[in-house]
C-alpha cells in the first residue's frame, strides 16, 4: 500500500514511541508537565516568539489564533482556499463569529490584493482585524510564499493596525522551499502556528506561538473548548523527538514530489499544474474521482480534491522507489 491521501498518515516510529512512553509527566491544566513545558519553550525559541501553547490540531491552532485576536463580527482575510476558512468546518464563523474574506488566486496574495479587500472603515462593513497567510499553502500544492511577500503584506498590516497569523502547519517544508530559517519565516507574524503530527512524522499535536498575552487569551479558549489536556506530555515528547529527527528530512520529501511530478508529466491525460515547491503534487485529471478509485484498488491512494484535480503528498513513509511504484500504478490506471 502506498498511501499520498496526506502527510497526517504516518505511524511513530520505535524510537519515537519510545520517547514517548519514557516522557516525564504531570497535569498540563495545572501547567505542571515538564516534557510539556520543554516542548512548548523549544517552540517559542523555535518560531522567535516570547511563549508557545500545545494543541491537539493544527485545527484548534488556527482557530484560537482567530478567536484571541479578533472579536465577533471581525473580518479576516486569508488566502483563496485556505484551511482556516476552507477545512475548518466553519470553525471562523461558528466559534470566532468571524467573517472571512478570500484574496487571490491558486495559493498566491500580494499585499496589494488585501488593500483592494479590505472594508472600509464605515459601520455597514465588519471591522477586518486579522490577516491569517498559509505557507505553504494546502490546497494549491504546498505553494511557498516568499520572505519578500510576507514582509509587504506585514509592512500594510502594521500600516492599517491588523494582526498577522501564519498557518504553518507545514512551517518546516515552508523554510526548506523558501531557503530561509523557520525563525525568519516566523518573524513579521504575531502568531504562528505550525503542525508536529504533518511531514515531522509525531502522532498528534500542533504549537500556537505568539506574545505571552495573546496566549493567555488562547489558553482561556483552549480551555473553553475543552482543548486543557493532562498528562500530555507521553504526546508532548513525540513532538520533542520529531523536531530533533525529522526535520532534515523534509528535503526527501520535496525532492520525491518533484520525482512524482516529473513522472506524472510523461502520463498521458495527466497534468501537472506547476513544478511543486515542496512535498504536495497536485495534477489534473478527465475524471479524478475515478482515477482515485481506480488506484485505491491497486493499492494506491490519494485524495481528488474535486472533479478534475487530485492531491499527492509526499511524506517519511513514501520512498523515492514508492514513487516509482505509484507512477507505475497510474500509467495503469489511465490505459
Ligand atoms: N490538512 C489536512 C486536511 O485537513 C486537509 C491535510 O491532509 O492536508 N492548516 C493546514 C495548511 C493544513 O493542511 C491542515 C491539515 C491544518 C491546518 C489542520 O491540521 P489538523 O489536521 O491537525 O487539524
Amino acid at each position: 500500500l502506498i498511501d499520498l491521501r496526506s502527510d497526517t498518515v504516518t505511524r511513530p516510529s520505535p524510537d519515537m514511541r519510545r520517547a514517548m512512553a519514557e516522557a516525564e509527566v504531570g497535569d498540563d491544566v495545572y501547567g505542571e508537565d515538564p516534557t510539556v513545558a520543554r516542548l512548548e519553550a523549544r517552540a517559542a525559541e523555535l518560531v522567535g516568539k516570547a511563549a508557545a501553547l500545545f494543541v491537539p490540531s493544527g485545527t484548534m491552532a488556527n482557530q484560537l489564533a482567530i478567536r484571541a485576536q479578533t472579536e465577533p463580527g471581525d473580518a479576516l482575510i486569508a488566502q483563496t482556499g485556505a484551511h482556516c476558512v476552507t477545512y475548518e468546518g466553519g470553525g471562523a464563523a461558528a466559534l470566532c463569529g468571524v467573517d472571512a474574506l478570500r484574496v487571490g488566486a491558486d495559493g498566491a496574495i500580494t499585499a496589494d490584493e488585501i488593500a483592494v479587500a479590505l472594508p472600509p472603515d464605515d459601520d455597514h462593513f465588519p471591522r477586518a482585524r486579522l490577516v491569517c497567510l498559509e505557507n505553504t499553502h494546502n490546497r494549491s500544492g504546498g505553494r511557498a510564499l516568499g520572505v519578500r511577500t510576507q514582509r509587504e503584506i506585514a509592512a500594510l498590516a502594521a500600516e492599517r493596525g491588523l494582526r498577522l497569523h501564519l498557518d504553518g502547519a507545514r512551517l518546516f517544508n515552508a523554510a526548506l522551499a523558501a531557503g530561509v530559517s523557520v525563525r525568519e519565516l516566523a518573524e513579521p507574524f504575531d502568531t504562528v502556528a505550525f503542525c508536529l503530527s504533518k511531514g515531522l512524522g509525531a502522532p498528534v499535536g500542533s504549537l500556537l506561538c505568539g506574545a505571552r498575552d495573546t496566549l493567555r487569551r488562547a489558553r482561556r479558549f483552549r480551555k473553553m473548548l475543552g482543548g486543557g489536556m493532562r498528562q500530555v506530555g507521553i504526546l508532548a515528547a513525540a513532538g520533542l523527538y520529531a523536531l530533533d529527527h525529522n526535520v532534515a528530512r523534509l528535503a526527501e520529501d520535496h525532492a520525491h514530489a518533484a520525482r512524482l511530478a516529473a513522472g506524472l508529466a510523461e502520463i498521458p491525460g495527466l497534468a501537472v499544474m506547476r513544478p511543486p515547491e515542496s512535498n504536495i503534487v497536485v495534477f489534473v485529471a478527465p475524471d479524478a474521482p475515478k482515477l482515485v478509485a481506480r488506484a485505491r484498488e491497486r493499492g494506491l491512494r490519494m485524495n481528488a480534491l474535486d472533479a478534475r484535480s487530485i492531491r499527492a503528498v509526499t511524506h517519511m513513509d513514501v520512498s523515492a522507489s514508492d514513487v516509482d511504484r505509484a507512477l507505475a500504478t497510474l500509467r495503469e490506471c489511465v490505459t
